[in-house]
């Protein structure tokens, strides 16, 4: 009886001294294991006599279920110890700030369009998107661009080789976003408030033009849609984009076959200083870009009823706008992937613009 219980507490020391899994397992082998000590005093059962074998069975029993219980214990114990080891090791604060050397920088013009989309959802406009590759029916035909309108000659248009399943329609890669607005007004019931940004093709390329551009066109369709309207919407977006209160803007009259009346709007600038653009001062003009109230033959091609519903259109240059408040003086720039230039005019990548944080910093 004595063994035993020398047995036991020696066990049990030993279980309690094994600091990792593999050394549990030793004693455990030791003990438990087919030529360990329990197994052997267990095997000695057979030769005692019943008597002896109703005393000793109960021990010898208890000392098996002992050992094995503070064996399973020590193994949760190690493998919970194991555990907050890791935690601690591997322990990631959240909250800290990135380290910038190592983090990427926004490009322009994705900041442009995050500080565009953040001014128009305050204004209630919801964002639409459409594909690169476009129907030329959206693209120029129900915009009331007709067969021979110089925007679809093959010097200004990448026209698309046709491609199985088109079932004889032609296709364009889109030389605006307006066909986006199409696929808005052929979708859905008036009122329409979007944007529609993207990226927009054109056979162009110089200092100011890229063959792949980016534009930003709005359209509200409503009853009772005026020019005010449109007129309200273009200062009140400047008036965000720029960051400056006092920037001033002139209509001219002009000419597009989607808008009927249309304009171009210039904001008042200070370019008497070479290389430089001050905005709201000065006696300079900047082209914005252009507008109009949608001709109401666009609208019944786009199934919208023109004798209830009326609808306002602009649309500009994301590319544009980025290097007028950005002082980019190249286009082609924003496109040749130069690290020096992205991390000289790219933005922080958590600086997200909005209207009461900030739109740019
Ligand atoms: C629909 C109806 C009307 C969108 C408009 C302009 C005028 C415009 C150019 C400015 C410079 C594009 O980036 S740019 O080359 N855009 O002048 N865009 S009105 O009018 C629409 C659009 C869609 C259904």
């Amino acid at each position: 009886m004595t063994d035993i219980a020398s047995l036991q507490s020696q066990i049990l020391a030993d279980i309690n001294a094994a600091g990792d899994e593999a050394a549990l397992d030793a004693v455990r082998v030791a003990a438990l294991g087919k030529k360990g000590s329990v197994s052997a005093l267990l095997a000695t059962m057979g030769k005692l006599t019943p008597e002896e074998r109703k005393q000793q069975g109960p021990l010898v029993n208890g000392l098996k279920d002992t050992v094995t219980d503070a064996i399973a214990a020590r193994k949760a114990q190690l493998a919970d110890a194991a555990l907050e080891m890791r935690l601690a090791s591997e322990k990631v604060d959240v909250t800290l700030p990135p380290v910038p050397e190592n983090s990427g920088t926004v490009h322009p013009i994705s900041q442009v369009l995050e500080e565009i989309t953040a001014i128009f959802a305050d204004l209630g406009f919801a964002v639409a998107e459409g594909p690169d590759v476009e129907f030329d029916d959206y693209n120029f035909t129900r915009l009331n661009i007709p067969p021979d309108h110089p925007a679809r000659q093959m010097q200004d248009t990448f026209y698309v080789a046709p491609q199985q399943g088109d079932q004889g329609a032609a296709h364009v890669l889109r030389t605006h976003t307006s066909p986006v607005q199409v696929r808005t007004m052929l979708a859905q019931k008036p009122p329409i408030r979007v944007i529609s940004p993207g990226r927009t093709y054109r056979v162009d390329s110089d200092a100011t033009h890229s063959p792949m551009f980016h534009q930003v066109e709005a359209l509200v369709v409503d009853e009772g849609i005026h020019l005010g309207h449109l007129k309200w919407t273009v200062e009140e977006f400047c008036r965000a984009f720029f960051e400056i209160d006092t920037i001033e803007l002139r209509a001219r009259p002009s000419f597009f076959p989607f808008t009927e009346p249309s304009l171009e709007w210039d904001m008042r600038c200070d370019r008497s200083v070479p290389g430089q653009i001050k905005f709201g001062t000065g006696n300079d003009w900047l082209e914005l870009g252009g507008s109009g109230m949608v001709h109401r033959r666009v609208l019944e091609n786009c199934g919208i009823d023109s004798g209830r519903y009326s609808g306002f259109a602009f649309g500009f240059g994301l590319d544009r706008m980025a290097m007028l408040k950005y002082g980019i003086p190249d286009i082609r720039s924003f496109f040749e992937s130069d690290l020096r230039w992205l991390r000289h005019y790219g933005f922080a990548a958590l600086d997200i613009p909005t209207l009461d944080g900030g739109l740019s910093r």
